[in-house]
């Protein structure tokens, strides 16, 4: 069965100039695009986003550094691309995110209270439904 995911590149990897690079990684691991938009994200949307990490010690970093730049907001579609995208992706820890994955190859460790890590991606079909609700209102009407 078909399914859809949220990918979101980070202020930090549009600011490096390696969206093309990861849209790239995503269309030829063989998943079809269904939304692209960039956008400079808003509070709110953020708070919603991040809902789960509220009240942990890196949450206000976290939506403080969402806020900093633009976000290129990706919708996603392709049998298991929940999945996927997660395994393209890598291990939230850049520095030992392994090679060969978004985060593994073009990711590092900063010295910024926040883990900056180039790509966001849904983590369940739950998690995927709420977040294209919250970026792109109109896929769910
Ligand atoms: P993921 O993005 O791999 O799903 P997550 O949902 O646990 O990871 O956390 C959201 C983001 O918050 C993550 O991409 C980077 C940042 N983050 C997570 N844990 C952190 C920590 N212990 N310290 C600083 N930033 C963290
Ligand atoms: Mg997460």
């Amino acid at each position: 069965m078909t399914e859809r995911t949220l990918i979101l590149v980070k202020p930090d990897g549009v600011q490096r100039a390696l969206s093309g690079e990861i849209l790239s990684r995503v269309e030829a691991k063989g998943y079809r695009l269904v939304a692209v938009e960039l956008l400079h994200a808003s509070r709110e949307v953020l708070s919603r986003h991040y809902a789960e990490h509220e009240g942990k010690p890196f949450y206000e970093p976290l939506v403080e550094f969402m806020e900093s730049g633009p976000t290129l907001a990706i919708v996603a579609e392709g049998e298991r691309v929940i999945e996927g995208f997660r395994s393209l992706a890598g291990a939230t820890d850049p520095t030992t995110a392994a090679p060969g994955t978004i985060r593994g190859d073009l990711g590092r460790h900063w010295p910024t209270a926040v883990i900056q890590n180039l790509v966001h991606g849904s983590d369940s079909p739950e998690s995927a439904a709420r977040e294209i609700a919250i970026w792109f209102p109109e896929l769910s009407a």
